[in-house]
């Protein structure tokens, strides 16, 4: 990897249905960058486990979504590719991380709380601990730049904050990492409540699209998206619903919102709800058709990951060394 370069780190969890939402505020703005940057990609599979999997769905999900982020646009050529257990110093360096990070910060953690009121009878240890896991995911690589949706600015903002206390305890070791988010696309919200965030784990059908959704789905979740009382196609704070669905259609058509409310002045929503579906089709449907022959190429994936976990690992296995030696720990003779 290039050293004047600064480094690139994300990853999505192979939770399921990889939404409209963490496309357009991750994945996509992710391709892009891979010119200026050295770039790591993650499919953080030990995150997922934090929630209760089907193990054959997982491992269905995790090649899935592989595919799915080199057909968005991710060149493994350019960019290191891989799976967060196929490098085991995340496991490591979380453990390191976690003798610094105290119980009080995890346990103000919204997702943490969130997530432990949506799984009550599973509020484990790695639920909590999930976002220790992640600022190893960042701090391993030396990552500057984060690119990742709103809901995770508090996320990041504790993996800054490790990176801090461990340079100040143990001298300088990690870089100081930066969100870089993507104002319009950082928080697309559910369709059926324009309050809550589009997301994977939403039981609600009609609240979310997923990438993988056929045409007829997609202009059906559409029609039935909830919308605002008055009747007019104008991006306001009253009017949230409507509000998301023009975010949507400019961020999937490139026209912009003030034109999009000129083109939909006096048309109502019906006609509205149609063109947002179809900008909608008109990005996935490329991307489908690409995963769908990706997918059925194992060999190729495999090949990916295998070149993709070695060259994260090169990289992993210096800053542990580097850590373990800082907190006193006695190398191993190779
Ligand atoms: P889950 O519902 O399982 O918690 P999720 O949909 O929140 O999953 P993650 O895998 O946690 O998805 O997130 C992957 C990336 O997508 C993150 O960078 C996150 O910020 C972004 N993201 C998730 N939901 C949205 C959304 N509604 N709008 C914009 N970005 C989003
Ligand atoms: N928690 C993140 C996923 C994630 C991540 C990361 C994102 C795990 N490790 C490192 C950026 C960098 C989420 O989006 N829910």
């Amino acid at each position: 990897m290039d050293n004047v370069k600064k480094t690139v780190f994300s990853g999505v969890q192979p939770t399921g249905r990889i939404t409209l939402g963490n496309y357009l505020g991750a994945i996509r703005n992710w391709s892009p960058l891979q010119d200026e940057y050295n770039c790591l990609y993650c499919i953080v599979d030990l995150h997922s486990l934090t929630v209760k999997q089907v193990p054959a769905e997982l491992r269905k999900n995790t090649m899935e979504l592989v595919a799915l982020y080199i057909a968005c646009g991710i060149d493994p050529s350019k960019s290191a590719l891989f799976i967060q257990s196929h490098v085991h110093e995340h496991a490591e360096l979380c453990w390191i991380l976690d003798t610094i990070a105290y119980i009080g910060e995890l346990n103000r953690m919204t997702q943490f709380k969130d997530k432990s009121r949506k799984h009550a009878d599973n509020i484990n240890m790695g639920l909590m601990n999930y976002p220790v896991l992640m600022a190893s995911d960042i701090l391993l690589y030396n990552a500057q730049l984060v690119p990742i949706g709103k809901d995770q600015t508090q996320h990041l903002e504790l993996a800054r904050d490790l990176a801090i206390r461990f340079n100040g305890r143990y001298s300088d070791t990690f870089a100081v990492p930066e969100a870089l988010m993507f104002k319009s696309g950082s928080s697309i919200k559910s369709l059926q409540d324009p309050s809550a965030k589009m997301s994977k784990s939403d039981t609600n059908e009609n609240a979310v699209v997923s990438l993988l959704d056929d045409k007829d789905a997609i202009v059906r979740k559409f029609k039935r998206a909830v919308t605002d009382c008055d009747t007019e196609v104008r991006f306001a704070e009253d009017k949230p619903a409507i509000s998301n669905l023009l975010n949507i259609y400019s961020l999937c058509s490139g026209e912009s919102i003030a034109d999009a409310e000129k083109r939909f002045a006096g048309r109502g929503y019906g006609d509205f709800k149609l063109a947002v579906a179809d900008s909608v089709i008109a990005v996935i449907e490329p991307i489908q058709a690409e995963q769908k022959r990706l997918v059925a190429d194992k060999a190729y994936l495999e090949s990916v990951l295998k070149q993709g976990a070695e060259q994260a690992e090169r990289i992993a296995r210096k800053t542990l060394d580097k850590v373990y030696r800082k907190v006193g720990l006695v190398g191993r003779i190779r």
